[in-house]
């Protein structure tokens, strides 16, 4: 009997999915969602900070400048990111637009034109720059590398993004800046000849050949440029951010500029906050890097697709190149792309770095944090937020946050 009630009841199912009365049960995807790793998971080794390529041990934070610094940060150069051309250019800044009572009063809006020229050629960088008003003294400022539509960093604030989240960023008294990576150099696979590179390159071919990675992050530091300058801002304490690309970007702009006190990196990834040497299924690697964006990096840096275990540096060494100084990692649960756990652990491995100069980074034998619990270490955050790839609000106060205590520290 109960067999004969069930088999009525899946016929008249399907007759009534059939004349169109319900929809039909779609089986639901299991959440592509942040698991540590399982096991099985195969284990890495890392090139070691501490060891120069001549094999001497580093020991002091003297010998890491004097040395070791510069030595990782050609390597970065010469097998990741490329080499700014040694081309003379110059710049000038143009007050575009003032506007003293923006945001109801709030701010100051600054409109800044940066117009880089050389050999004839110029282009334009559009800054623009909230500052809080009513600050008794030079303010800390976030600098937003936008590599999504212009949109997003709206100066007129008719259009609001939590990418960035101006207002908010007021009224925690930080100065809020933004400019389009576009600006500086096209996201397009020809675009080595295009925007900056199409200024300085001059024809130049070598393998180190600069990427557009590094065309943005030189644009950040033309930015900063006006920054320190601007009397309102406290010109030590600038903080660069970026989400994915503009994540990467942050980290090579802080490493190859000291002037960045803080670099925020959002689900940077590969070539961004990710180890290279910590595998997972569901990660970007090298190769489909390089596939996908073949203008991002150097020309070198394409030997290596399926050789992650042969390249001299892995990117603790990049985390690494900005310590002394303040560096914050931010992930998203959902964006396995990415690897949570491999940006993780590449803040766990810039430790040794750190210690040189008496901060702990994360600690000594830090767990990863849960996820929605930001990890505010000495000089060294991290967090994992629920969601999918995106920078957001959540990922901002985490990011405000860290901020508030390192910039309060005032020993750099
Ligand atoms: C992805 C790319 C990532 C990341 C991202 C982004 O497609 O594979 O490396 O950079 O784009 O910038 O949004």
């Amino acid at each position: 009997m109960k067999f004969q009630i069930a088999v009525a009841a899946r016929l008249l199912a399907a007759l009534a999915v059939t004349l169109g009365l319900t929809q039909p049960a779609v089986a639901a995807e299991p959440p592509r969602y942040f698991q540590p790793d399982p096991a099985g998971t195969p284990a890495y080794m890392l090139p070691d900070p501490l060891v120069s390529a001549a094999g001497d041990k580093i020991s002091t934070s003297a010998e890491w400048n004097a040395q070791r610094r510069p030595e990782v940060l050609e390597l970065f150069r010469q097998h990741v990111y490329g080499r700014v051309p040694a081309t003379a250019w110059e710049q000038a800044f143009r007050l575009v637009h003032e506007d003293r009572n923006a945001m109801q009063g709030a701010a100051t809006l600054r409109q800044i034109a940066i117009d880089i020229s050389s050999g004839g050629k110029s282009l334009t960088i559009n800054l623009s720059l909230f500052i809080p008003n009513g600050a008794t003294a030079p303010v800390p400022a976030f600098l937003l590398i936008c590599n999504r539509s212009p949109d997003n960093i709206d100066p007129t604030r008719q259009k609001k993004s939590e990418f960035w989240p101006a207002e908010e960023g007021i009224a925690r008294g930080y100065a809020m800046a933004a400019f389009y990576n576009d600006d500086v150099a096209p996201d397009k696979k020809d675009g080595h000849n295009r925007g900056i590179h199409g200024l300085l390159n001059r024809g130049q071919t070598a393998p180190d050949n600069w990427g557009t990675l590094a065309g943005w992050a030189w644009g950040a530091s033309r930015c900063l440029d006006y920054l320190v300058q601007d009397s309102a801002i406290a010109a030590d304490r600038v903080a660069v951010i970026g989400h994915s690309r503009g994540g990467k970007t942050a980290l090579w702009a802080a490493a190859e500029d000291q002037r960045f006190a803080l670099a925020c990196s959002n689900d940077s990834g590969c070539g961004g906050a990710g180890l290279f040497r910590h595998r997972t299924k569901e990660k970007e690697t090298i190769a489909a890097i390089n596939r996908g964006f073949p203008h991002w990096f150097n020309t070198t840096f394409k030997t290596y697709n399926g050789r992650e275990e042969s390249l001299p540096v892995d990117q603790h060494m990049l985390l690494a190149l900005i310590a002394p100084r303040a560096v914050a990692v931010g992930s998203a649960a959902e964006d396995l792309w990415a690897d949570p756990r491999g940006e993780y652990l590449s803040v766990v491995h810039a430790r040794p770095v750190y210690q040189l100069f008496g901060f702990d980074a994360l600690g000594a034998t830090p767990a990863m944090p849960p996820i929605g619990e930001p990890l505010h270490g000495d000089r060294a955050h991290y967090h994992i937020r629920e969601g999918k790839h995106n920078l957001t609000l959540v990922d901002w106060t985490a990011y405000w946050d860290f901020a508030d205590k390192v910039f309060a520290h005032g020993r750099r």
